[in-house]
């Protein structure tokens, strides 16, 4: 039987994280053996990679340090983890993935796309994601969330422009790929987001 590779996307607050695990756990319920894990990040190494990503820091990170520290940590991340489990058969649930890249340091830095595309190719080696779960809600309704949990990251700290022009590139990746989109209008009531989200496992663990 074989595994899929499904990733969950969208800006800050959208609520990727509090449906993870009801996520998972759903598909457990359907028989899936579920494999949970995030990017930047995923394996002990990764992590680490996500510490120095992450953590403001009085030397300002020049963007392409950043872009390249997100691939390394993908790399480690696929070869330890990723690839691992979809060989075995199983389902990975993965919060963020190369969509964030293009989100973030395509639109949001503006890095150049012949790059980024480089080093999707190198670093990937054919793995995508069969569905990707787009949680999108207004910049504004997502910072405020997001701002309720305190203390902000390096990248958090950006600008509203920022965060909107990553919150374009999602909607417009998800115009592009409507087969493996799914996007779901996450300014709805929790208890509504996750029933989007039951009939849609249930629709796809149907054709497994
Ligand atoms: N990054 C990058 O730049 N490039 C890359 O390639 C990758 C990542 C892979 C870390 O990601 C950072 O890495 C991220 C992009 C960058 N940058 N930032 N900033 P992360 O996923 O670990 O962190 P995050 O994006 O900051 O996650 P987040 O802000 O926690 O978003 P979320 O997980 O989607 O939100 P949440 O924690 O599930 O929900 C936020 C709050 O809203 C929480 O209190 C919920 O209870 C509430 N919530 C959620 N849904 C609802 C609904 N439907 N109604 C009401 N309230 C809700």
């Amino acid at each position: 039987m074989s595994g899929r590779f499904i990733t969950l996307e969208g800006g800050e607050g959208a609520g990727k994280s509090v449906n993870l695990e009801w996520v998972a756990e759903r598909l457990r319920q359907r028989g899936k053996t579920v494999r949970v894990t995030r990017e930047p990040g995923g394996t002990e190494l990764a992590e680490r990679i996500r510490q120095v990503l992450l953590a403001p820091s009085e030397e300002p990170m020049a963007d392409t340090t950043e872009l390249l520290l997100v691939f390394a940590a993908r790399a480690q991340h696929l070869d330890a983890l990723i690839r691992p489990a979809l060989a075995r058969g199983e389902w990975v649930l993965c919060d963020r993935f190369m969509d964030a890249t293009w989100a973030y340091q395509g639109a949001g830095r503006g890095l150049d796309h012949d790059a980024i595309a480089i080093l999707e190719r190198l670093v990937l080696a054919g793995v995508a994601p069969d569905y990707t779960l787009l949680f999108d809600v207004p910049v504004e309704v997502g910072l405020a969330r997001a701002g309720k949990r305190g203390e902000l990251d390096r990248i958090e700290q950006e600008s509203r422009d920022f965060f909107q022009r990553v919150r374009d590139c999602y909607l417009q990746r998800a115009r592009n790929e409507p087969g493996r989109f799914v996007q779901v209008d996450a300014t709805r009531p929790l208890e509504q987001v996750r029933q989007r989200l039951g009939a849609w496992v249930d629709a796809i663990t149907e054709e497994a």
